[in-house]
C-alpha cells in the first residue's frame, strides 16, 4: 500500500534539485537588544513574568549568530549546502516597524552575512517575516488592525532595495497559520491574545500584506533582479480515520483545505476555500453575530492576491487522522466540524505534535500537486526533534530524515511532483518559541550552557552531507 514505507526506492534526484538549511532570526541570532535593534514580539513574550515559556528561556542569547555568523557560514560549507534560508528580523532594520526608523546596523549584520554565503558559493534564500513582528507595531494592534499591511510593504521595499541585487530567493511569510493561530488562537505564541476573530482577521491581513510585498517585487525589483518571490505554507497530511468512509474522506478534504487552503487558495485563486466561507458564515450567523467571523476579499484584493506567487514554500513535519464531527465552538478547530488526532502506532520525537509518518508526506505533496496544477514546489522546512540525551548520537533523526526525502524522491520520479528544493529544519539547536530549549532541531549541536554557544555536528550532520553530495540514494 501507500502507506508501507519498506519499498524504499533507490535513485536520484533531478540534476538541478538543490539541498539547504533553515534557520529564524529569534531562534538563533540573539542579541535582541544590540546595536539599535528595536523590541520585537518574541522579547516582549520571554520577558514575561511569569514566563510563557516551557524552560522560562528567551532567545536573548540564543545561539548568538548576530556575533557568531561566520562560524555558521562553515557549518553550511562543511555540510555541502546549495543555499540557506534564514530570517531577517524586521525590528533590526526598522526598529519600530515603520519607516520612520531605519538602523544601518541592522543592514550590515545581513550585507555581511548574505556576502559570506556568496563568497562560499552559498546561495541566500531570505524569508521576511519569521514571526518576531516589531513591538511598536504590535502596540498599535499588530496584524489584527489593517494598517500594518502599508508598514509590511515598506518593509520589504527596504530588504528588496539593500539586499535583492544579490538575494533571488524571497518568501514573504513563514507559515502565517502558526502567527495566528499560535499567536491569536490558542494564545502559546507571541503576543499571546486568544480570540477566535483575531485569528482569521490576522491571516486576511497577513495575505493582503504578501500580495502588496509580491506585487512590489514584481512591479519594481523582478525585471532587474531577476529573482523570486514565494509565501511559505505548513501543513500536516490529514488522512481519514477511515478511507473507505466517504464522510471520512471529506472530513479530511474539509480539514486539508482549512489549513492550507485557508493561506493558498487565496494566493493561488484569490479567494478562500468555499467551505470555509459557507461553514464559518453559517456558523458566524447561528451565533447570533451580524458579521462572518471570516472577512472577505474586495475584487481589488482578491486580484492582487490571484496568482501571487512564483513558487509555493511548504513546512511539513507530521500528518494527523481525521474524523468527522458536528461542533459548536467557535474558532479554527470548531468551525471545520472536524475532529484530529495522531495513531498510538506512529513513532515520536520530542515534540508531542510531531509523529513520524513518511508516507503523509508523499500523499502531502500530491495533494498539493493535484489541488494547485502542480506549482514549483520548494520544501522549506522538514525535520525532527530529540533532546540533551540523544546529543549528537541522533539516529532518530537519521531515519526522519532518510524515510522523508525517499518519499519526497517517489513524488518527483513516480508522481511528477514539481519540487526543486528541499530545506532541512535546522542547521543548528535554537530556540524552539514555547518550549525554549527542551526540544532539538539541529544537525549541529548547540551547548546552551556555554557562553560561546560551541556547535557540533550530530550523525545526522554527516547523513544529510552524504544525502546532498550522492542527490539521492545510490542504487545498493
Ligand atoms: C516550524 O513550525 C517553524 O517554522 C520553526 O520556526 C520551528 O522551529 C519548527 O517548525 C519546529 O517546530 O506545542 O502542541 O502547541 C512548525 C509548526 C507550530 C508545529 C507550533 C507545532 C506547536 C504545537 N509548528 N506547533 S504545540
Amino acid at each position: 500500500s501507500a502507506q508501507n514505507d519498506s519499498d524504499f526506492l533507490y535513485g536520484y534526484f533531478p540534476d538541478d534539485f538543490e539541498w539547504g538549511f533553515a534557520t529564524a532570526s529569534y531562534q538563533i541570532e540573539g542579541a535582541w537588544n544590540e546595536d539599535g535593534k528595536g523590541e520585537n514580539i518574541w522579547d516582549e513574550f520571554t520577558h514575561r513574568v511569569p514566563s510563557p515559556i516551557k524552560d522560562n528561556s528567551t532567545g536573548n542569547v540564543a545561539c548568538d549568530s548576530y556575533h557568531k555568523y561566520l562560524e555558521d557560514v562553515e557549518l553550511l560549507k562543511n555540510t555541502g549546502v546549495n543555499f540557506y534560508r534564514f530570517s531577517i528580523s524586521w525590528s533590526r532594520i526598522q526598529p519600530d516597524g515603520t519607516n520612520r526608523t531605519f538602523n544601518q546596523a541592522g543592514i550590515d549584520y545581513y550585507n555581511n552575512l548574505i556576502n559570506a554565503l556568496i563568497a562560499n558559493g552559498i546561495e541566500p534564500m531570505v524569508t521576511l517575516y519569521h514571526w518576531d513582528l516589531p513591538q511598536a507595531l504590535q502596540e498599535v494592534g499588530g496584524w489584527p488592525n489593517e494598517t500594518i499591511v502599508q508598514h509590511f510593504e515598506n518593509y520589504a521595499r527596504v530588504a528588496y532595495s539593500y539586499f535583492g541585487d544579490r538575494v533571488k530567493q524571497w518568501i514573504t511569510f513563514n507559515e502565517a497559520y502558526v502567527t495566528c493561530q499560535q499567536g491569536y488562537g490558542d494564545a502559546s505564541h507571541a503576543p499571546g491574545i486568544a480570540s477566535p476573530i483575531e485569528s482569521y482577521a490576522c491571516a486576511h491581513n497577513i495575505l493582503k500584506s504578501h500580495a502588496l510585498a509580491y506585487r512590489l517585487y514584481e512591479r519594481e525589483f523582478k525585471e532587474r533582479q531577476q529573482g523570486m518571490c514565494g509565501i511559505t505554507i505548513d501543513s500536516e497530511w490529514f488522512e481519514p480515520e477511515d478511507p473507505s468512509n466517504p464522510d471520512h474522506v471529506e472530513a479530511a478534504e474539509r480539514a486539508q483545505r482549512f489549513k492550507h487552503g485557508w493561506y493558498a487558495f487565496p494566493v493561488f485563486f484569490g479567494d478562500y476555500p468555499s467551505v470555509m466561507r459557507e461553514l464559518i458564515d453559517l456558523k458566524s450567523a447561528s451565533e447570533g453575530l451580524l458579521e462572518s467571523r471570516l472577512p472577505t476579499f474586495d475584487a481589488y484584493w482578491s486580484q492582487q492576491l490571484n496568482g501571487s506567487w512564483d513558487f509555493l514554500g511548504l513546512n511539513h513535519y507530521s500528518t494527523e487522522l481525521v474524523v468527522p464531527e458536528n461542533r459548536t465552538d467557535p474558532g479554527f478547530f470548531g468551525d471545520q466540524n472536524t475532529r484530529t488526532y495522531q495513531s498510538v502506532d506512529w513513532p515520536g520525537s520530542a515534540s508531542s505534535w510531531l509523529k513520524v509518518v513518511p508516507w503523509g508526506f508523499r500523499k502531502l505533496l500530491n495533494w498539493i500537486k493535484n489541488t494547485y496544477g502542480n506549482p514549483l514546489l520548494l520544501v522549506t522546512e522538514n525535520g525532527f526533534s530529540d533532546t540533551d540525551a540523544e546529543g549528537v548520537n541522533d539516529q532518530g533523526r537519521i531515519n526522519y530524515y532518510r524515510d522523508y526525502t525517499n518519499n519526497m524522491l517517489k513524488a518527483i520520479n513516480l508522481d511528477g511532483c514539481n519540487i526543486k528544493k528541499y530545506t532541512a529544519w535546522s542547521l543548528m539547536d535554537n530556540f524552539e518559541w514555547a518550549n525554549g530549549y527542551t526540544e532539538r532541531f539541529g544537525v549541529h549541536f548547540v551547548n546552551f550552557t556555554d557562553p560561546a554557544r560551541p556547535r557540533t555536528p550530530k550523525n545526522s550532520q554527516r547523513f544529510l552531507k552524504q544525502l546532498f553530495a550522492d542527490n539521492g540514494f545510490p542504487p545498493q
